[in-house]
């Protein structure tokens, strides 16, 4: 088959693209200038950003200038592919690898960039805002602000120095998520140091692999923790396709009713509901980095039609022929407008 080099339009559904990456150039060489210094102890920073961050091989030096570009290239791509809106947030780590202050500004400073490019694109960006978990107390504050801005959601790249939003000391960001009716996108990050070395050894802590066990475990870590119970209202979002979640549902259920019965751990207390149900009632699930017919189609069954939506990942996954398949899907008109569009208006209030 020959390469697509264009798609247009559809007239029967907008295209949103809800998984979209960007990073300002001034935190490009942030993260640059971190891997050099040799100064942060973080293999999976090491590994992802000692990749993207200075290698000149032509994945990472197109990423780089994917990323920092939020005109023309952007929108030509997005033209190129049939892309008619994305939802933007800041790359992976985000401000969640630096110290507790530098995160605070650099969170303030690129949203406020962000922010200045959905202005100058409003027909084509959204975006999310990032908050610095570091500083939780701040999150109200912050997100406030952003919301007040125009901002549709948070972004949080999954652990922060090795630490779950499951702990407790997290919980006032849900509890300001939850009150301000704003979800939060639960995007991967590398594995925290005691988790990657089996995958590092491997080559398979990043996006093949490592990204998907440890945002599915971050996941699995909220719902088991309690914070739907706490926060019934509140919505997260994953990616690539639930990050193996909706696979695992019936073992989850079955086995963490055993543990829970049988009083195992102290840290698995009894929900209110089974596992699944907070997956069909709290969680979205995107199709980033996973357009694949048959996974698409056994998460609509599992947690619903109206919970999964389209992405894309640019530009880490800018793949046309995914747009021409997820268009192939044998699903019904009204069932592929929720899955490309109506759900991402719904949960995000484009
Ligand atoms: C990669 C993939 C990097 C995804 C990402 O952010 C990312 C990659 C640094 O291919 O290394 O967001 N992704 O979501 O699949
Ligand atoms: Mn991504």
């Amino acid at each position: 088959m020959p390469e697509i080099t264009s798609i247009p339009f559809n007239d029967n559904y907008r295209r949103i693209a809800t998984e979209e990456a960007w990073a300002s150039p001034e935190l490009l060489q942030m993260y640059a200038d971190l891997y050099n210094s040799g100064k942060i102890d973080d293999p999976g920073f090491d590994s992802l950003w000692g990749f993207y961050g200075t290698s000149n091989a032509n994945r990472p030096a197109t990423v780089r200038r994917r990323l920092a570009d939020l005109d023309e290239e952007r929108l030509a791509d997005m033209d190129a592919a049939g892309i008619d809106f994305a939802v933007l947030a800041l790359t992976s780590p985000g401000v969640q690898v630096f110290d507790r202050d530098t995160a605070i500004s650099v969170a303030k400073d690129t949203n406020d960039i962000v922010k200045a490019a959905v202005d100058r694109h409003p027909d084509r960006y959204a975006a999310l805002c990032a908050i610095a978990p570091q500083a939780p107390e701040l999150a109200a504050q912050e997100l406030e602000r952003c919301k007040s801005l125009g901002f549709k959601g948070i972004i949080n790249n999954s652990h922060t120095h090795g630490e779950y939003l499951s702990d407790p000391k997290f919980w006032p960001i849900f509890e300001a998520a939850e009150a301000m009716d704003m979800p939060i996108y639960l995007h991967p990050n590398t594995p925290p140091r005691n988790m990657i070395e089996p995958m590092l050894e491997a080559g398979l802590d990043g996006a093949v692999f490592g990204f998907g066990v440890e945002t599915g475990l971050h996941m699995l870590r909220i719902i088991t923790a309690g914070v739907f119970d706490r926060f019934p209202k509140l919505q997260i979002i994953i990616g690539h396709m639930g990050e193996s979640l909706p696979y695992w549902m019936y073992r989850l259920d079955f086995m963490h009713n055993a543990q829970v019965s049988s009083n195992r751990y102290e840290a698995l207390k009894p929900l209110k509901k089974k596992v699944s149900d907070y997956m069909k009632e709290n969680v979205y699930i995107t199709c980033s980095g996973m357009a694949w017919e048959p996974a698409v189609r056994f998460a609509q069954q599992t947690i619903g039609v109206d919970r999964v939506m389209y992405a894309m990942d640019y530009p880490y996954q800018y793949v046309l022929q995914e747009v021409t398949d997820m268009d192939n899907m044998d699903i019904s008109d009204a069932e592929k407008k929720m899955f490309y569009e109506k759900v991402a208006t719904s949960v995000f209030k484009l």
